[in-house]
């Protein structure tokens, strides 16, 4: 127990200080003693993050430092994958995914990615800055019944009712379900733009994906 916290906080700290080459030993350190990889996510990992968002906002980190840190993050999160992800499960369906337009922050919509992905969706991540009209042709052409949106600022938030818009505008309300995330957000907000889901984590998205896909 004592030895899990140890390395939990190195990763932590690791995290913080941006230091990649730190984050895989200390991951797969981790992995070794048999730490469940969403332990080392979520007390690791993100709690590292968490605070880097604090200094952040506070002018005691800049930019080039979050920058590596985010770097840092995703050499570990590629670490975890395999773990994250059961293999062999059948697919439930497919989920178009991607940060909104004008949004560059992927780390938390990558972890949805790979929950839902362990969960059995078929994932197709479009990826960062993602214009509206991008998420409705996918979901067509890939014939999606759910569009996954992220957003991490409270300026870009606001294209996610685009999105939602634009499923109605093109008919489609019946066949895809728009379900959104991301740390400005809130189910009331999700409710306010007609949104038809709203998940606080990536866990909960899978939960809330779910949910989608049986009422349809
Ligand atoms: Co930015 N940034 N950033 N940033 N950044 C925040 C979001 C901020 C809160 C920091 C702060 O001030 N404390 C702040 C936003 C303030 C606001 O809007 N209210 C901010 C700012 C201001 C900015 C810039 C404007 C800074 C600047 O240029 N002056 C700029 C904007 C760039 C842009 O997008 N246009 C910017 C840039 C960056 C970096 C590029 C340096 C880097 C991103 C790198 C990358 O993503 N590849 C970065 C980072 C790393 C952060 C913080 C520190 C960490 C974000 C993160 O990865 N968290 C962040 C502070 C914070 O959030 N504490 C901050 C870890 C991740 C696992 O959590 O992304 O929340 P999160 O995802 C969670 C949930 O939100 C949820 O599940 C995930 C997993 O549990 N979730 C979903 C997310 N998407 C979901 C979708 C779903 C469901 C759930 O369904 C589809």
């Amino acid at each position: 127990m004592e030895l899990t916290m140890e390395i939990l906080e190195r990763i932590a700290k690791s995290l913080m200080a941006g230091d990649d080459t730190k984050i895989v030993d200390e991951v797969t350190q981790a992995m070794d003693e048999g730490i469940a990889a969403a332990e080392i996510l979520d007390n690791g990992l993100i709690a590292g993050m968490n605070v880097v968002g604090v200094k952040f906002r506070d002018h005691q980190m800049f930019l080039p430092e979050v920058l590596l840190s985010a770097r840092a993050m995703t050499a570990g999160v590629a670490l975890l994958k395999p773990l994250l992800i059961a293999e062999n499960v059948p697919s439930r369906g497919k989920v178009v995914l991607g940060s909104v337009q004008g949004d560059l922050h992927d780390i938390g919509k990558n972890l949805v990615g790979i929950m839902l992905e362990g969960a059995g969706f078929e994932v197709v991540d479009l990826g960062i800055d993602v214009p509206p009209e991008r998420f409705i042709d996918a979901a067509i052409s890939e014939d999606a019944s759910v569009v996954g949106l992220s957003s991490l600022l409270t300026t870009t938030m606001e294209i996610m009712k685009g999105v939602v818009d634009l499923v109605g505008e093109r008919g489609l309300s019946d066949k895809v379900q728009v379900i959104v995330g991301g740390a400005p957000l809130s189910e009331e907000f999700a409710q306010s733009i007609g949104a038809d889901g709203y998940a606080y984590d990536a866990a909960n998205a899978v939960e809330r994906v779910i949910a989608l896909t049986r009422e349809t």
